[in-house]
């Protein structure tokens, strides 16, 4: 399909993509199905063609609902055969608590006790299955936790429902000693009115309430960010920072619109261009080394054929955007602008922490308000180069 270059996909990119990613059919609230719907082995095998090094799933995008044990069994044992087969892993699972209709005003969160257990019982066997693939990392995504008149529960009975689920759910990975880390994913709105836990940011906080918050972090989605007109980047970051970002989805979006869920880079290639930087830690930070997840589909005008493409398209914009990041941080113009400014003096008082001492050095200070005011920082000429290096025209 693709001629071979540097910037061909490999296992060594870590990349993965979801069952119901590349197998979305193309239905959408206006309309059926455009695509046939594939098998979980087809999709594994197609994927692993194209250089991917794994796939995740939903409980129901391998078994069926309502699947008998046998069946089941059946089912895992011939995909794990197909895994094998092709050299694919599993890193992450999730449960599917949005689209069966007992579902309907969410399931951590619904004000029937009963909707709630049978939450808890399906996570549980969602688990034990992922488990099973190999997974390390669980998906939280609150689908349908979430409102359209906030009349029919508080909004603090959902949040205090929620972290008992979560933290049940810590105390069963425990019990059955299961090495699972567990990542929150947020997103305002979509299905629901509103969802709770809106952005990454509540999640941190939120997850700073559980009780045992080490387990548990976060899995920040492009296009949910963006929908809320937030920055991907300053979220990952400050995930990135608090060690919380256990995993990401990756994709495309443009501000104010439904979940577009678009192909890597194919909208903000700039800020796609800024989340490669920061993941792979070219600015010189600690680099994200988790599975790059593509939480993307195909436009629903493509056949087989341009799903494929826009799987490999999502790939190989990321070694791209990542060699053009490598390079424009390598460019000296670039450095001389974003060089920090150092004084040792300064630095050395303000990295200190308080003390009277510190307090005392601080106020004495002499600081040319008036020079460094009036200074140019350099930042169109930074942002020319930025996007003259994203061009290809420089490095
Ligand atoms: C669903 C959603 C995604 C979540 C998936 C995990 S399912 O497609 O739109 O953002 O990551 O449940
Ligand atoms: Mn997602
Ligand atoms: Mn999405």
């Amino acid at each position: 399909m693709h001629t071979m270059d540097t910037f061909t996909p490999t296992p060594a990119d870590r990349f993965t993509f979801g069952l119901w990613t590349v197998g979305n059919p193309g239905r959408d609230p206006f309309g059926p199905s455009v695509r046939a719907t594939q098998s979980p082995n087809r999709i594994v095998a197609k994927l692993a063609e194209c250089g991917a090094y794994g796939v995740n799933l939903h409980d129901e995008d391998l078994i069926p609902f309502g699947a008998s044990a046998a069946e089941r069994d059946r089912i895992v044992k011939e995909f794990k055969g197909a895994l094998k087969d092709n050299g694919m892993v599993v890193p992450m699972a999730t449960t599917n608590l949005f689209s069966q209709p007992i579902f309907k005003d969410g399931a951590f969160t619904s004000n029937d006790p009963r909707v709630r257990t049978f939450a808890l019982q399906k996570t549980m066997r969602a688990m034990d299955l992922g488990v099973e693939l190999g997974a390390k990392t669980y998906v939280f995504w609150g689908g349908r936790e979430g409102t359209e008149s906030d009349a029919c529960r508080s909004p603090i009975d959902a949040m205090k429902r929620f972290r008992d689920a979560i933290n049940f759910l810590c105390g069963y990975v425990r019990d059955q000693g299961y090495d699972l880390r567990f990542a929150l994913e947020a997103k305002p709105n979509e299905p629901r009115g509103d969802i709770y836990l809106a952005t990454t940011g509540h999640m941190l906080h939120f997850i700073s309430t559980l009780d045992e918050p080490e387990r548990v972090g976060v899995n920040p989605e492009v296009a949910h960010e963006t929908m809320a007109g937030l920055s991907f980047v300053h979220n990952i970051a400050q995930a990135m920072e608090a060690g919380k970002l256990y995993h990401i989805d990756l994709n495309g979006q443009r501000i104010g619109r439904y979940d577009q869920d678009l192909r890597f880079g194919s909208e903000d290639l700039k800020q796609a261009f800024l989340t490669v930087r920061l993941l792979e830690g070219i600015p010189g930070n600690d680099p994200y080394t988790g599975p790059l997840h593509f939480d993307a589909h195909a436009y629903r005008t493509e056949d087989d054929e341009g799903v494929w493409e826009f799987a490999v398209g999502c790939m190989r914009t990321y070694k791209i955007l990542k060699s053009r990041a490598l390079a424009f941080e390598a460019d000296p113009d670039v450095q001389e602008i974003i060089a920090e400014r150092t004084d040792d003096a300064l630095d050395a008082l303000l990295n200190g922490g308080y003390s009277t001492e510190a307090a005392e050095a601080i106020s004495a200070a002499s600081i040319d308000v008036d020079t460094i005011a009036k200074k140019g920082l350099g930042y169109e000429r930074l942002d020319q180069l930025l996007v003259e290096h994203m061009m290809g025209v420089r490095g």
